[in-house]
């Protein structure tokens, strides 16, 4: 997902373009602007934590633009690509390593397991997501 800060600061276009480099196939795409409820729900985990509600203002302020993304290994790698969760340790090369300096603003989230991705994506998209399965036909081996 590309966090209300990313869309602002019209970042979505360099986070697709990264993802769609490396190999990784775009399956889905929805802007819209999340609710509260729906912010809740998506860091539920985190809801004891003392920014939980610094958290969930963030992520409603403004649209978002959800993504479900394909390849071998891309949960891991797309992790890899994001950088660490605070911007100022992210590498160099990283999204949030080139483009962030703040924790509480660090321009995109991404899923941390496979499952957590699918749970993300029914959460996000609806029960029913609007996968799109398609080949790259330049490069059918991803
Ligand atoms: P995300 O879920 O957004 O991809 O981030 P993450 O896995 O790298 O980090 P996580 O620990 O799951 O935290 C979720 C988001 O909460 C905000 N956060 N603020 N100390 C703080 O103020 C703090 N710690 C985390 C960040 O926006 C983080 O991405």
């Amino acid at each position: 997902m590309v966090k209300p800060d990313g869309v602002q600061r019209a970042l979505v276009g360099d986070v697709i373009s990264r993802l769609e480099r490396k190999g990784f196939r775009l399956a889905a795409l929805k802007l819209f602007q999340p609710d509260k409820a729906l912010a809740e729900e998506h860091y539920k985990d985190l809801s004891s934590k003392p920014f939980f509600k610094d958290l969930v203002d963030y992520i409603i302020s403004g649209p978002v633009v959800a993504m479900v993304w394909e390849g071998a290994g891309v949960v891991k790698s797309a992790r890899k690509l994001i950088g660490a969760t605070n911007p100022l340790e992210a590498e160099p090369g990283t999204i949030r390593g080139d483009f962030a300096v703040q924790t509480g603003r660090n321009v995109v989230h991404g899923s941390d397991s496979p499952e957590n991705g699918e749970r993300e994506a029914a959460l996000w998209f609806g029960n029913d997501v609007p996968i799109v399965d398609w080949q790259q036909v330049a490069a059918p081996w991803l």
